[in-house]
């Protein structure tokens, strides 16, 4: 059972040591609490969204100077009245703190309770209280600029017109059901056909985004793999710009996988050095190696297959690189063939040396950082293509992605409908289905809209 009507009380700020520690209490008791351990002014008579300096005591002792915030409800985040104390940034002193709330009256915060007042209070929907969550855990520009298009509303806004004009419809056709007899026709159904196909493709291009969306959310991997010596802990250590693996003419070198994050255009790969692969090995961590080299690439969502231009000729540049995953449209990964050493070779000696095997091979000189911005280019734009500079919204919830595979497979529910000419009220119970589908996402009630909707546009005093 949720429970909003008492006051509760949470740390905001991260553990550990630091400038300011600030402890947070949303409520109807949230003022007069922290005016029993709070000297200084009488909180109860300040104004909203005003700052007091003063002590916290626990009777005659103080705790700490502090900075006290007040909000008085319905104007902030929760909808409640609101304190915030910012305390010197002490573990310790925090905890006191908190225990004198406890004992003055307030409640342990559950772990996005602020958030969820603030939606049950109205001042959010759920993606946009979502968004609070994605915003805080952003890494990366386009994760950002996502979080904060859903805090502004941004998806909301595309669902809150996609549900209105559905509704509009709805009750147009619920009211050819009253009128039955007298077999009127209020809903235009071209009309509606064509709002269907609008609907119909909105929704199909957030469920497209969200490909893109789960990648700006949780990162691209990309796993670097070859035979040993190829170079590709220079080549990590090229791509992230510092010296991170350890590079020696040695093949066998990197034993372990290496994970490091970089961020290209705003993108975030995790980038994984692995174990060089060779066929004949008997050293037993050698293997051991190999087998997380392997794994590493089953999981990637990218492999860069890396050859050593002075080692190999077309053939056997072919013959390694066939045995591993070429892009497969099916498990999605995607394969990039990568020649090193360039330096070496010289540019057009490799390109037409290499060119009848594939035209796509990108040829590299890691230890010059040579064409290292095109390979960087070439990652982004195996992810991205050109849509990661696309304005509006890009789905990065698997939550409203499968939501809104309801509000496709009901879209088509309607379409197949109209087209075999089905009653009335059996389309109704499929746009019923789809808005319902659509209010999960925002966590609206459904049915009060429409009849608020008929009442309050219609009018038609029967
Ligand atoms: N000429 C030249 N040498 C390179 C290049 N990249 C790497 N090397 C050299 O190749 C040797 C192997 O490099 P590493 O980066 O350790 O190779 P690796 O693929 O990580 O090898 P393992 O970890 O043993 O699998 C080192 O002596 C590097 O200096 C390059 O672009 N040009
Ligand atoms: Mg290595």
């Amino acid at each position: 059972m949720i429970n909003i009507s008492d006051t509760i009380v949470a740390i905001a700020t991260p553990p550990g040591e630091g400038a300011i520690g600030m402890i947070r209490l949303s409520g109807n008791e949230a003022i007069a609490i922290v005016n029993k351990i709070f000297s200084g002014k009488d909180l109860a008579k300040q104004q909203s969204h005003t700052l007091h300096f003063g002590k916290i005591m626990d009777g005659a002792k103080v705790i700490d100077e502090v900075v006290v915030s007040i909000y008085k409800g319905p104007k902030s985040y929760t909808g409640e009245d609101i304190i915030e104390i910012s305390c010197h940034g002490s573990d310790y002193v925090l905890k006191q703190v908190i225990n004198l709330c406890m004992e003055h009256g307030a409640r342990m915060a559950r772990p996005g309770e602020f958030t969820l007042r603030a939606f049950l209070n109205g001042k959010l929907d759920l993606t946009q209280a979502e968004a609070v969550a994605d915003l805080i855990a952003s890494q990366s520009g386009s994760a950002h600029k996502a979080a904060i298009h859903n805090l502004r509303g941004g998806f909301s806004e595309d669902l809150k017109q996609m549900r209105e004009e559905l509704i509009k419809f709805s009750a147009l056709i619920e009211l050819e059901l009253d009128f039955s007899q007298e077999d009127v026709e209020f809903a235009d159904r071209t009309q509606f056909y064509a709002l269907i196909d609008r609907l119909t493709t909105a929704t199909e291009q957030l469920i497209n985004s969200f490909k893109l969306g789960n990648v700006i959310k949780n990162g691209v991997s990309v796993a670097i793999i070859g035979r040993p010596n190829s170079g590709k802990s220079t080549l990590l250590n090229a791509l992230l710009n510092e010296e991170r693996a350890i590079v020696s003419e040695i093949a066998g070198t990197t034993r372990d996988t290496i994970e490091e994050t970089l961020n290209i255009n705003g993108i975030l790969f995790r980038l994984i050095d692995t174990a060089g692969i060779r066929e004949h090995s008997i050293d037993t961590i050698e293997l051991k190696g190999m087998e997380r080299s392997k794994e590493a690439m089953n999981k990637a969502d990218i492999v860069i297959y890396l050859f050593d231009l002075t080692e190999n000729n077309p053939v056997t540049a072919r013959n390694e690189a066939a045995q591993f995953p070429i892009p497969n449209s099916e498990n999605g990964v995607k394969y990039l063939l990568v020649g090193n050493k360039v330096d070496e070779t010289g540019m057009e000696n490799a390109k037409n040396t290499f060119a009848d095997i594939d035209n796509n091979i990108i040829f590299i000189s890691a230890k010059n950082k040579e064409n290292i911005h095109q390979l960087k280019e070439t990652l982004f734009a195996l992810v991205a293509g050109g849509e990661i500079k696309q304005e509006g919204t890009i789905i990065t919830n698997a939550r409203h992605y499968g939501a809104l595979q309801e509000v496709l497979k009901s879209l088509h529910d309607i379409k197949n409908g109209l087209d075999n000419n089905i009653s009335g009220d059996l389309i109704s119970l499929d746009i019923r289905t789809c808005l319902f589908a659509l209010g999960e996402i925002t966590g609206e009630v459904t049915t009060e809209d429409k009849l608020d909707y008929i009442f309050s546009k219609f009018c038609i005093g029967k």
